[in-house]
């Protein structure tokens, strides 16, 4: 009974809480978002259906954490720092798979893939590092993560992959080319949540930002866009 009572109540939204409505918003457009590409599998030629089926996976687990997120946020009032970074060191990865899936019939090495998602590992353990274990020196952890991400970015869009994509060209080429300014433009939208969010000499330029808000804006636009940019390039290969 106590278990049943638990599930029904729903803790109260206030009006101004952007936090817990970016949350609640964000875990309903995951839902939508991996109904939308688990059901679409069945349209694409075979070899594409595994690059769908990651896009759907990234999208829901981020739902999954973000039901969880939005429960403990409206529970604490506290940013769910935990739940953020096991969703991301989940879901980061599995976007570097996909560059990897797009990339195979090029000739896509699995060391590609196992060193874009070690980099993107890295980032992500120092940037939790700052966040919650050492944050009086979150500069620090912060820039070491900032170097990862930036080996990520010269990966992409200077190294191998580069030159993979180009081999592979037209419908690859362009969807890896749309994937890598996702990288660039929207994964930039997390260093800026870090610094609104840690002590340090930034704080007075971010001061008056979110971290959460920052962090659920980024992962709506990266982790549904990401998906769509794949949907797109099956459709424009299936046809053909
Ligand atoms: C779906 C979730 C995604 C795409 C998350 C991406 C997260 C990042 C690119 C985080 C990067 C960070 C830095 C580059 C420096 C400060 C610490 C982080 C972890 C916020």
């Amino acid at each position: 009974m106590v278990l049943f009572t638990n599930f029904l109540s729903v803790a109260k939204l206030a009006t101004d809480d952007y936090v817990g409505f970016t949350f609640f918003v964000g875990s309903m457009a995951m839902m939508a978002a991996s109904a939308f590409f688990f059901l679409s599998l069945n349209t694409f030629d075979k070899k594409w259906r595994t690059s769908i089926l990651v896009s759907g996976l990234i999208t829901f687990i981020a739902a999954v954490h973000y039901f969880y997120m939005r429960d403990y946020w409206a529970t604490n009032a506290e940013s769910p720092t935990f739940f953020r970074y096991v969703d991301w060191v989940l879901t980061v990865p599995l976007m570097c798979v996909e560059f990897y899936l797009i990339l195979k019939a090029a000739g896509a090495k699995k060391s590609l893939m196992w060193r874009l998602i070690f980099l993107s590992v890295v980032m992500l353990v120092t940037g939790y590092i700052g966040e919650v274990i050492f944050r009086d020196n979150a500069w620090f952890w912060g820039l070491i993560s900032g170097i990862a991400y930036f080996v990520i970015v010269y990966d992409i869009w200077l190294g191998k992959a580069k030159k993979l994509a180009e081999a592979a060209g037209g419908a690859v080429l362009q969807a890896h080319k749309t994937l890598c300014w996702f990288v660039l433009v929207g994964w930039a939208i997390y260093p800026i949540g870090y610094m609104a969010g840690t002590p340090g000499w930034y704080e007075s330029i971010f001061g008056g930002l979110d971290l959460d808000v920052i962090y659920n804006i980024g992962d709506a636009v990266n982790k549904i866009g990401f998906g769509l940019v794949i949907y797109n390039l099956a459709i424009q290969s299936s046809e053909k």
